[in-house]
């Protein structure tokens, strides 16, 4: 099923310079990128998007690392997205996380672990609007598509 899922790669990402190489992967899978944009995370936004995570003990910790840098935030297409990209980040912590997988290659660390991306379609349709309005979305039909998967794989 084609999917949305917001993806942001977080303050680590960005000063460790590595927004382009992880970037390059989605690419280099053959998901569509149909919204990008560069932010800085506010508490209150912090707050909406960590929900489920504010009563607990790490959340102040959490908070401060995701507000003290810029994000860049992506909307990212593609069959079974969801799943797919959480199985390309890997596990949570990057220590544990499989070699191939963008933490397992780039990440040693469970806060500093680069890369958000929903966990399911509830919080794809959540996080989604929390970051993009719906005329931000670009829906576009890529030239290569029909290069990358058949017709009837939908
Ligand atoms: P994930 O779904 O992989 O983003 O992970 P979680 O929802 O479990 O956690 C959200 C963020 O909180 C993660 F990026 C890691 C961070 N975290 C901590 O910093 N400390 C903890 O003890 C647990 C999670």
């Amino acid at each position: 099923m084609l999917q949305r899922s917001l993806v942001l790669l977080k303050p680590d990402c960005i000063e460790r310079r590595l927004m382009g190489q992880i970037i390059s992967r989605f690419e280099a899978k053959g998901l569509n990128i149909v919204a990008m944009k560069m932010l800085r995370v506010t508490p209150d936004l912090a707050k909406q998007h960590y929900a489920e995570h504010v009563s607990k003990p790490f959340y102040p910790s959490l908070e401060a690392f995701i507000v003290s840098a810029p994000i860049v935030a992506l909307a990212v297409e593609g069959l079974d997205v969801i799943r797919l990209i959480r199985d390309m980040l890997g596990a949570t912590n990057g220590l544990n996380a499989a070699p191939g997988t963008i933490r397992g290659d780039f990440s040693s660390s469970r806060q500093m672990n680069l890369v958000h991306a929903s966990d399911s379609p509830e919080s794809a349709a959540r996080e989604l609007k929390l970051y993009f309005a719906e005329s931000d979305l670009c829906d576009h039909e890529l030239l290569l598509t029909p290069a990358l998967r058949a017709g009837d794989e939908a």
